[in-house]
C-alpha cells in the first residue's frame, strides 16, 4: 500500500505542488444481500483495502486524474462541453464531479493521482471506494465541510446515473461511514445507522473466489426489476407499500398467487433477508456467534436458490468455507456471480482456515483464492499514514 511519501513521490510524477492526501475502503458485507435497494438492512463493514488519492487545486476548473494501477490519465474541464461516460474507470472519478456540479457545488479544477488496493472483480466495492475518495477530495479542495451521508448519496447517484448501475447504497454508505473494528448496521431507506461490534473472539475472513462472470450487471438490474414488479403486483392486495421492505413473510405468503413463481422467488430472497439481517444485528450485538453463523448459511442458500445469484466456482468455495473447524458461517458477499465469500472464524482457527480453504479450493476448482482475515476500518477521511 503506498505510504503518504510514495503517494507524493508519484504525484510529482505527473503534477506539480504539494497534494492533500485522502482514503476511502472498501467493503465487505456480512448478511444484507441486495436487500438496500429495497429500502432494507445491511450490514457491511469497511476494509483495510482502499483507495487512496494525492490532489492539490488548479487555478482554472480542469480536472485532471491519473491512476497508479493502470497508468492511464484522463481529464475534463467542468466549464467545456457536459462531460459524457466513457465506459470506464474514468466514470467514477468524473460522475461524482459531475454529480457534485449538478447538486449546487461549484468545485475547482484539481489534479489529482488515484491508487487503490481493493481488488477489482472481487465484490468488495472497489469501484465505490473511488467514487468516495474522490468526491471527499474535490469537496475538501473546494474547502467543503464533508457531510458523509449526503456524500454516500450523491456517489449512488453518479453511479446511478453517470455510470448507469442500477445500485444501491450500501457501498458508498460503509466507504463514507465504516466504523473501526465494528460491522454497521444501516437501514435504507431512513440511512440511520448503528454500528456493532465485532466480538473479539471471531475474526471475519474473506476468500476471493477470483472468478467474476461478465453477466453481472445485467442480472443485477434484472433483479431490480423483479423487485419493482413484485411490489406492484402486491399493492392491489396490501395497499400502498413502497418497497419489500414493507412486505411481511405472512404478506408475501398469503399473496404468492398473485405472482409469477420466479418473482415471488426473488421476493422471498429479499423479504427473509431483511428479517435475516435483524436478527443477526441482535445476535452480533449479544455475542450470539452461532446464530449469527447459522443466519449467514441460511442467507447463502436464498441467495443460490431463491435469487439465484450464485454460481458453481462460489458455491464450492462457501461448503468448502462452512466445512471447517471454527467456522460459525460463511456466505457469498456483494452483488453475486463471482467475487467473494465471506466467513465467521473463531480467532484461534483463522490460520487452519485459510490454508485448508486455500488447498480444497484449488484442487475443486484449479482457482488459487487470495483469503485475508480483516479487521474494520473507519470510512473515509484524510490520509494520513
Ligand atoms: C452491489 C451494489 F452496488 C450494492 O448496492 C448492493 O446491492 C450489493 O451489490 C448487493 O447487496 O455491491
Amino acid at each position: 500500500m503506498p505510504t503518504v511519501d510514495v503517494l507524493r513521490a508519484r504525484f510529482l510524477d505527473h503534477f506539480d505542488g504539494e497534494p492533500q492526501f485522502f482514503r476511502a475502503p472498501g467493503r465487505v458485507n456480512l448478511i444484507g444481500e441486495h436487500t438496500d435497494y429495497n429500502d432494507g438492512f445491511v450490514m457491511p463493514a469497511a476494509l483495510e483495502f482502499e483507495a487512496q488519492a494525492a490532489a492539490t487545486v488548479r487555478p482554472d476548473r480542469v480536472i485532471r486524474i491519473h491512476s497508479l494501477n493502470n497508468g492511464k490519465s484522463a481529464e475534463i474541464d467542468l466549464d467545456g462541453a457536459k462531460p459524457e461516460p466513457r465506459g470506464d474507470w474514468t466514470d467514477y472519478a468524473f460522475g461524482v464531479a459531475v454529480m457534485l456540479e449538478a447538486s449546487g457545488v461549484r468545485l475547482s479544477g484539481a489534479d489529482i493521482v488515484v491508487s487503490s488496493t481493493v481488488p477489482v472483480g472481487a465484490g468488495l466495492s472497489s469501484s465505490a471506494a473511488l467514487e468516495v475518495v474522490v468526491g471527499y477530495a474535490l469537496l475538501s479542495l473546494a474547502g467543503r465541510e464533508v457531510d458523509t451521508v449526503e456524500l454516500a448519496k450523491l456517489c449512488q447517484k453518479a453511479e446511478n446515473e453517470f455510470v448507469g448501475m442500477r445500485c444501491g447504497i450500501m457501498d458508498q454508505f460503509i466507504s463514507c461511514n465504516g466504523v473501526v473494528d465494528h460491522a454497521l448496521m444501516i437501514d435504507c431507506r431512513s440511512l440511520a445507522s448503528r454500528p456493532v461490534p465485532i466480538d473479539q473472539r471471531a475474526r471475519i475472513v474473506v476468500a476471493n473466489s477470483m472468478v467474476h462472470h461478465a453477466l453481472a450487471d445485467g442480472e443485477y438490474n434484472k433483479r431490480r426489476q423483479s423487485c419493482e414488479d413484485g411490489v406492484r403486483l402486491l399493492r392491489p392486495a396490501l395497499g400502498e407499500i413502497r418497497a419489500l421492505r414493507d412486505v411481511s413473510f405472512e404478506d408475501l405468503e398469503e399473496n404468492r398467487d398473485f405472482l409469477p413463481d420466479l418473482t415471488y422467488r426473488r421476493c422471498r430472497h429479499i423479504v427473509t433477508e431483511n428479517e435475516r439481517v435483524l436478527q443477526a444485528a441482535e445476535a452480533l450485538q449479544n455475542s450470539d456467534l452461532d446464530t449469527f453463523g447459522r443466519l449467514m448459511n441460511a442467507s447463502h442458500v436464498s441467495m443460490r436458490d431463491d435469487y439465484e445469484i450464485s454460481c458453481e466456482e462460489v458455491d464450492r468455495l462457501v461448503d468448502i468455507a462452512q466445512a471447517q473447524k471454527g467456522v460459525y458461517g460463511a456466505r457469498m458477499t456483494g452483488g453475486g456471480f463471482g467475487g467473494s465469500v465471506v466467513a465467521l472464524v473463531e480467532s484461534g482457527a483463522v490460520e487452519s482456515f485459510i490454508a485448508t480453504v486455500r488447498t480444497a479450493y484449488q484442487d475443486a476448482t484449479g482457482h488459487i483464492s487470495e483469503i485475508f482475515a480483516c479487521a474494520p476500518k473507519n470510512g473515509v477521511g484524510p490520509l494520513t499514514d
